[in-house]
């Protein structure tokens, strides 16, 4: 069995670990977002791939959610030493060994796919069924707009890292928007595995700044609405709040109301412009599937708790087989 899952960086990590759990004998493609991206200090951090790829290494902090277990923080110590800002975003030591492996492989010319497959021949090699493409190999960076009564116009515009990390998602995001998107392909394989899959999974993560960018790479929407397989889409929302993260900040900004039906109109059912087959939404908004069945977008109902790989595994096959049957 062949599965697609769209993913980000945390949830979409638990996501994952779900689905391998559901599947354990299925090869599983992995498509990663790829624009919350930073340079910092010369180096190319990929948040999302990096937080995929460890977790579902093994090489995880599960408590922080991101980056490496057993990190130290000497390097980082010495920057702020130097006064070398910034040194809000958080590099681990052992992290910068993976950021200083992926940028010597940029520099070289290896594309951002393949640098991932060598690092995730590490990471990965205990689960050969398991692979990771990011959206696209170009260069894509959410960047916010920000209130700044001193700026011209008012606002300022900050690299979503900085946003989400320096500043706690704190101000309004007055404008969201993925630099380079545009002009972005969808990496080698992603359009293929989308196409010959037998199961697509839209994971939970940020409808925003994780799944967004990667149905808005160009390419990507058009290939899963044309894909054999079903499309099924999990909601991050519950009960009108994100499970952790900061969703709510953004989904305001791009016009979508901070609930799980919001959400699911906002991907949109194959049957008109979206994406999905089926929606699914948590126990706590069972309420509002009635009137997203009326509108054309099938949806279920479930726990969607991510408490274990086990829980995710439990919902993840019952929705599939409910939809297969
Ligand atoms: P990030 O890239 O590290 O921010 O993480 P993601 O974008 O992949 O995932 C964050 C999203 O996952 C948030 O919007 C959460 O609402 C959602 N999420 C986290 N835990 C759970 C869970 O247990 N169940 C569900 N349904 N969604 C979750
Ligand atoms: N998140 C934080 O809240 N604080 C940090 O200092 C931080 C550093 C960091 C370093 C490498 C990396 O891959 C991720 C890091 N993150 C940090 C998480 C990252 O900002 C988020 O996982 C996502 O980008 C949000 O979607
Ligand atoms: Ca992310």
């Amino acid at each position: 069995m062949q599965i697609v899952v769209l993913a980000g960086g945390v949830g979409g990590s638990r996501f994952t670990a779900g689905v391998r759990r559901a599947y354990p004998d299925a090869t599983i493609t992995v498509v990663g977002n790829t624009a919350d991206d930073i340079t910092i200090h010369g180096l190319r951090v990929c948040p999302d791939l990096d937080t995929l790829m460890y977790t579902l290494g093994g090489g995880g902090d599960a408590e922080r959610g991101w980056g490496r277990l057993d990190e130290s923080w000497r390097a980082i110590e010495e920057l702020r030493a130097y006064g070398a800002e910034p040194t809000w975003f958080g590099l681990g030591d052992r992290d910068l060994g993976t950021h200083l492996v992926r940028t010597e492989l940029l520099a070289a010319g290896v594309p951002l796919s393949e640098v991932t497959a060598r690092l995730c021949a590490r990471w990965w090699a205990h689960d050969p069924g398991l692979r990771l493409l990011p959206m696209t190999d170009d260069p894509v960076e959410t960047y916010v707009d920000i209130p700044d009564a001193d700026a011209p116009g008012g606002r300022r515009s900050v690299h979503f890292q900085e946003y989400w990390v320096r500043l706690h998602a704190g101000p309004e995001a007055l404008a969201l928007r993925q630099v380079g998107i545009e002009a972005a392909r969808p990496a080698p394989g992603v359009l293929e595995a989308v196409a010959a899959a037998d199961l697509v999974l839209v994971g939970p993560s940020n409808p925003v700044v994780s799944i967004g960018p990667i149905l808005a790479v160009p390419g990507v929407r058009e290939a899963l609405r044309s894909a054999p397989a079903p499309v099924l889409g999990f909601s991050g929302i519950l009960h009108g709040a994100p499970v952790l993260g900061m969703a709510h900040r953004l989904l305001p900004t791009i016009g979508v109301a901070v609930d799980a039906a919001a959400v699911g109109r906002h991907y949109g059912s194959r049957r008109a412009d979206g994406v999905l087959d089926t929606w699914v939404v948590d126990t706590a908004d069972a309420g509002s599937a009635p009137a997203l069945e009326a509108d054309g977008l099938p949806t279920l109902v479930r726990d969607l708790v991510m408490s274990s790989p086990d829980a995710t595994a439990v919902f993840v096959r019952s929705t599939v087989d409910q939809v297969l049957a």
